[in-house]
């Protein structure tokens, strides 16, 4: 999700999906809107996940604090930035998350401090050449859980011709390696994609989490179809 309507969040929370990921990089989810969409889409039996606007320990803190139950870290590039996301990503002494989860607290059964680390995912975003050139040794991080690509900024960053070409071999040859050290360090792996057709092919091809679009394009689209059929 792009868009900071709750009414929206607790549609997309009831409409059957695995889980609903709030974008505050590049959407318009700012940190304060973020309570409420968790909110509405957690009212589903959904897990919320978060895009993060940047690695950084109080955006990481607040989003596990309101009940995010995964996070995805952008522009990671070394294993020093993923070192850093999840130590603030995990209560000690795994990391040093400070302790303090009001609303995520509340809704967990048993002993939340005990359990968080084990219940919560980071996910380390693999979208620039650097992450490439370290990408052995960004999967090793202990406490990392997935590893999510960004077909987008990687693009950019390799200097590709065509932006988000999942068919594009340099794109395919990322994939495959991070799917081969997902089954190497049992880490989750994810991708971002626009359409629902190759989100298909992604899962097919291993991936675990696949997004498949946002809800403005939806819209979009939508709109698109509606027009030509009226
Ligand atoms: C990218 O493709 O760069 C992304 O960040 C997708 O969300
Ligand atoms: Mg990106």
């Amino acid at each position: 999700m792009t868009l900071p309507v709750p009414l929206l969040a607790e549609r997309m929370g009831r409409a059957g999906l695995d889980t609903v990921t709030l974008d505050l990089q590049h959407g318009y989810i700012e940190n304060g809107d973020l309570l409420g969409m968790v909110q509405a889409i957690t009212a589903g039996g959904v897990p919320a996940l978060a895009r993060l606007a940047w690695n950084r320990p109080e955006l990481i803190m607040n989003a596990l604090d309101y009940g995010v139950e995964g996070l995805i870290c952008p522009m990671i590039e070394t294993a020093d930035d993923v070192a850093a996301f999840v130590r603030a990503a995990k209560y000690p002494p795994a990391g040093n998350r400070s302790f303090g989860p009001f609303r995520a607290g509340m809704l967990h059964e048993g002993d939340y401090f005990a359990d968080a680390n084990d219940a919560t995912v980071c996910f380390a975003m693999v979208e620039t050449a650097a992450a490439v050139d370290n990408l052995t040794a960004i999967a090793a991080v202990p406490g990392l859980d997935g590893l999510y690509i960004g077909p987008w900024d990687l693009s950019v960053s390799l200097g590709l011709e065509q932006k988000g070409n999942l068919a594009d071999s340099k794109l395919k040859e990322v994939m495959d390696r991070v799917l081969a050290l997902g089954q190497e360090h049992g880490l989750f792996t994810g991708i971002f994609t626009v359409r629902p057709e190759d989100a298909r092919v992604m899962r097919e091809r291993g991936f675990d989490l696949v997004t498949w679009g946002t809800e403005a394009l939806m819209f979009e689209r939508g709109l698109g179809a509606w027009k030509v059929a009226s």
